[in-house]
């Protein structure tokens, strides 16, 4: 082992004093008997692990965490960079000086009767030149084996570690699960995390939003490259060709979903190669490309079912990788399987909710937690990308922003180029999900799908995906879209799911110019008939009023975006504002 390793998990242990240190060295046998070891050890009063119905769930089990320590907490999470200007509003920010002695205060002894994992991992194909290294200690069993599938783990990053420089530190511990004493504090000027008392998501698994995103973006503003919440995929054409997309939507906004998207087109197939995190760098032919630094999938539960996403269920339900698992959903008693609300019309007969009551006669909806979610390995997946694993990433033709809202933004807009798509997505606003934890359904402005996740001033975010645009040779397409609009009873006018490879669909006949669009104040729009609505059960009327613009509802959008642009003063590139004061005249006339 790197000595600088060892001198790491050496501090680690003089600070958090476990009963026990464990090393993970990504073996199949190590899984085996981690998960052994979690069905037969209690936390917070509960078994860490249950085993679930082997035959139509196999190697899957069940976790429950604590019902206060269920989703993100943005209000908990600290960008501590020298400069506060630095991590700019979008972030909390504290001193790295006064913040690494609250949480080392909080770490002392904190593992004591505990053992402490050591995982190393690496996010990428170790192979890739673009792949980083990190080394995460956790006092969670679920934690570590959660890493195992999300990243590379064990052997593998040990030896990457050897021949490289630098790590990134994560030091985590579930603590008490005590919201009062819960904090996610980034470092990025020394390459590293300290997150106290939570267990779930991306608060504990370290590798996931707090290094790919938060640090991974700051290293991206000094290395010239981007760190997105991103989709990857690749649509095949019927001639066999494959163009590539990138697709950033907010949290629980769709990215897993259009990731492993079944089209409803025979002749057109979906290949995924990631649903949640792009790498993004500029290749030597000056063309975007992509890598998805992760293994696995942490995808939402509910809503998924054979309906909306057969390939997600044949991906549960896959047995090549061990293990597979499910937090917070409900448990199916008469067969021990794990059910959410959408997998089925029906609700089972006997069935225990995410709280672990048995609800036979008094249901209260939920039974699964709206941010229940699975962990589950990429290998599973029967769309696997064949360039999956390809070192250099693949080129990028299109990129997509999404946002969940119930009115203004149409089903799907182009932009005029790449400073104009800049715009637009810097501008974007979604209603907020159980993904994190506070009030559901309120428009926020989140550019990029990146609010909660860049580790730096967003006003200088803006600026670097100006600057990497100047640089490209024949910049992708960038496309806005929205599958969530409602009617005035409240019912989504867009099937969605399987029908949004419709919008895909366009979206290649636009890069191919092969059908031209209207010019609208906020960008290009499809003239109605360009969209292949063959089959399609939707009143012309509907894709209609789906593909207008209220210039009513976009004046009061622009309020807000002027609202959101305002604190961040000059740091907001001019570029953008001249692109703002044109929609503002556009929208007068
Ligand atoms: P994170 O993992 O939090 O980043 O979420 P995500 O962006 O991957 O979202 P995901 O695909 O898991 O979808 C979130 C929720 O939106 C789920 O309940 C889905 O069933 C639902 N959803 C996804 N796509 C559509 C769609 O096209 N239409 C509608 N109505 N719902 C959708
Ligand atoms: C998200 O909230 O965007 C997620 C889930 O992908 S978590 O890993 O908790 O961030
Ligand atoms: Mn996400």
């Amino acid at each position: 082992m790197n000595a600088k390793m060892q001198i790491f998990i050496k501090d680690m242990e003089e600070l958090l004093l476990p009963k026990k240190t464990y090393v993970m060295d990504g073996t199949q046998n190590e899984a085996y008997n981690l998960v052994e070891l979690a069905m037969k050890s209690k936390f917070d009063g509960r078994f860490i692990l249950h085993e679930l119905n082997q035959t139509k769930f196999p190697n899957s089990y069940y976790h429950r965490s604590n019902p206060n320590d269920v989703a993100r907490t943005e209000h908990l999470t600290f960008v501590c960079t020298k400069s506060k200007n630095f991590a700019g509003l979008n972030n909390n920010w504290m001193h790295p000086n006064l913040a690494r002695e609250k949480m080392i205060n909080l770490f002392k002894g904190a593992m004591q009767g505990r053992t402490m994992y050591v995982i190393p991992f690496v996010m990428g194909n170790p192979d890739s030149p673009y792949s980083k290294n990190g080394v995460q200690v956790t006092d969670s069993l679920y934690v570590a084996l959660s890493m195992r599938i999300m990243t590379r783990v064990g052997n593998v990053a040990i030896q990457h570690i050897e021949s490289s420089n630098d790590f990134f530190r994560g030091i985590h511990s579930v603590g008490d699960v005590n919201p009062n004493r819960r904090f996610i504090m980034h470092f990025p000027e020394s390459n590293m995390v300290m997150s106290f008392g939570s267990g779930y998501g991306g608060n504990a698994l370290l590798g996931k939003k707090c290094f790919s995103l938060r640090i991974g973006s700051y290293m991206g503003l000094k290395q010239n490259w981007l760190a997105e919440h991103m989709i990857i995929i690749g649509v095949q054409c019927p001639n066999g060709n494959i163009l590539y997309f990138l697709g950033a939507f907010p949290s629980a906004c769709g990215k897993t979903n259009l990731a492993l998207l079944e089209p409803i087109f025979k002749d057109y197939k979906i290949w995924t190669l990631g649903d949640d995190i792009a790498w993004i760098h500029i290749g030597s032919n000056g063309k975007l490309y992509a890598i998805n630094p992760e293994a696995g999938f942490f995808g939402v539960a509910p809503g998924t079912s054979i309906k909306t996403n057969p390939t997600m269920m044949k991906t549960l339900t896959n047995n090549k990788f061990f293990p597979t698992l499910f937090t917070n959903t409900a448990i199916n008693n008469i067969d021990n399987t794990p059910w959410w609300e959408g997998m089925s019309n029906i609700i089972p007969q006997n069935i225990t909710d995410w709280n672990g009551n048995n609800v036979n006669s008094n249901i209260v909806s939920p039974l699964a937690h709206p941010n229940s979610r699975f962990t589950v390995s990429m290998y599973n997946c029967p769309t696997l990308s064949k360039e999956y694993n390809n070192p250099h990433g693949v080129p990028i033709s299109g990129i997509i922003f999404g946002g969940r809202r119930s009115d203004t933004l149409p089903l799907v807009y182009e932009a005029n180029g790449w400073s104009n798509g800049v715009f637009l997505a810097s501008i974007l606003g979604s209603e907020t999900t159980a993904a994190a934890s506070g009030k559901i359904g309120c428009v926020r402005r989140d550019p990029m799908a990146m609010l909660p996740f860049c580790g730096y001033n967003m006003g200088d975010y803006f600026k670097h995906w100006l600057n990497i645009g100047k640089q490209l040779q024949d910049p992708p397409k960038i496309f806005m879209v929205n599958w969530f609009r409602k009617d005035q009873q409240g019912n989504f006018m867009w099937p969605g799911y399987r029908e949004n490879f419709r919008i895909l669909k366009w979206m290649i006949d636009r890069i191919h110019g092969n059908v031209s669009a209207k010019e609208t104040a906020i960008g290009l729009l499809p003239i109605q008939n360009t969209i292949d609505t063959n089959d399609l059960q939707i009143d012309p009327e509907v894709l209609s009023k789906l593909l207008l613009i209220n210039k009513d509802e976009w004046r009061k959008e622009l309020m807000m975006i002027e609202e959101f642009y305002k604190p961040f003063g000059n740091t907001i590139p001019n570029e953008l504002l001249t692109h703002l004061n044109l929609l503002k005249r556009k929208l007068e006339k």
